[in-house]
């Protein structure tokens, strides 16, 4: 309990954007819904409230949901007093919220793994231990990840960002993309960002252009169907995007749009670049086609802020991700360097 409560102190005296943490016995969540206008942190009793915080994007981005995961089943062993039953049926039912993303699965299962070899007397505190060692982990992932991308840019150079892979997708230092970039920033490259604003959730416009402020990287926002555009006029020199799932060949599954920018950024010769993670990349899965990504309801395209935007009847369509083939990526940015052809054989080396 101490090093939990420490850890969370020293995080936020470090200025780390965090999406979640534990304060006594309940969690602190970011309501990035209500993002940039309001700061809003929502208090969670409930595993259920929070699968209902994912499920509806209240927290989004795969490190931030991974870590909601790890917050979540800590939350149902505190309430249990370590129930080992109440913990994995935590994790289940957070599991099944979005099933896209791999990190968070992936990090559930580690978890529930790690139980099930517990007794039942010693649940409490190795469960906490752990659960601290993920996100120490993740901290540390995050700010080797930005030490091994920023190589890839130079000074002066623009650089394209789709969705919102940053601090509030992660553990508040940069997530994956963002902490790229300024981690570039910080060495002291001159750089700018254009954030796509990406529609439907717009997380580009509301969050990604709202940490960039944070962390005073000149930005500029612009709407998805600009970059094209901006790459003729030789305006951008490299696309950086976060990733919620990359395939055994290298494919890459990510907020949909992003398989438009990797095409554009090919016909124009600029680099494109996902930020992600060695836990992030799914062996059993051979090829991005071969996953079936998550539909959300078409309500989320023809409402804005409760407002209808199309004429009543209206059809419309949200695949929430797309698939970007392995032959438009320059490389893939892990902790471990930076990954290039052939990928298969060179990600099997991460296994
Ligand atoms: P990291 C987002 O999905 C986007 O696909 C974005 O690229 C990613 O998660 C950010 O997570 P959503 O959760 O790749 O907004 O940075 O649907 O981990």
């Amino acid at each position: 309990m101490k090093r939990l409560a420490e850890l969370t102190k020293r995080w936020k005296d470090e200025g780390l954007l965090m999406p979640i943490w534990m304060e006594e016995n309940q969690l602190c969540m970011v309501n990035q819904l209500k993002l940039p206008h309001e700061m809003i942190i929502v208090a969670i009793n409930e595993v259920e409230e929070l699968a209902e915080a994912i499920r509806t994007m209240a927290i989004r981005g795969s490190g931030a949901i991974g870590i909601a995961g790890v917050y979540g089943m800590l939350l149902e062993c505190r309430k249990s007093k370590g129930n080992k039953a109440r913990i994995v049926d935590a994790g289940r039912l957070l599991s099944m919220t979005r099933p896209t993303a791999v990190n968070l699965i992936k990090t559930i299962q580690q978890m529930t793994d790690y139980v099930n070899q517990l007794g039942e007397g010693e649940i409490e505190d190795l469960f906490e231990e752990k659960a601290c060692d993920i996100l120490e982990n993740q901290l540390a992932f995050e700010k080797q990840l930005g030490e091994n991308g920023a190589e890839l840019i130079d000074d002066g150079d623009a650089i394209l960002t789709h969705c919102h892979s940053g601090a509030l997708a992660g553990s508040g230092f940069g997530g994956r993309a963002l902490s790229v970039i300024r981690t570039a920033f910080l060495q002291g490259k001159r750089i700018h960002v254009y954030t796509c604003e990406t529609r439907p959730y717009l997380q580009g416009a509301r969050i990604t252009a709202f940490e960039l402020e944070k962390f005073g990287i000149p930005h500029t926002l612009i709407t998805d169907g600009m970059p094209g555009y901006l790459m003729e006029l030789g305006k951008i020199q490299k696309v950086i995007v976060g990733s919620d799932r990359v395939a055994a060949n290298g494919d890459l599954i990510n907020k949909v749009g992003t398989y438009m920018h990797a095409v554009a950024a090919k016909e124009n010769g600029v680099p494109f670049y996902t930020a992600t993670s060695a836990h992030t990349i799914d062996f059993q899965l051979r090829r991005g086609l071969d996953l079936e990504v998550e539909y959300r309801p078409e309500t989320e395209v023809t409402y804005i802020n409760g407002q209808m935007i199309a004429a009543e009847g209206t059809k419309a369509l949200y695949p929430a991700f797309d698939v970007t083939p392995n032959r438009f990526i320059s490389g893939i940015i892990t902790e471990a360097g930076v990954i290039r052809q052939p990928f298969g054989e060179n990600l099997n080396k991460l296994r």
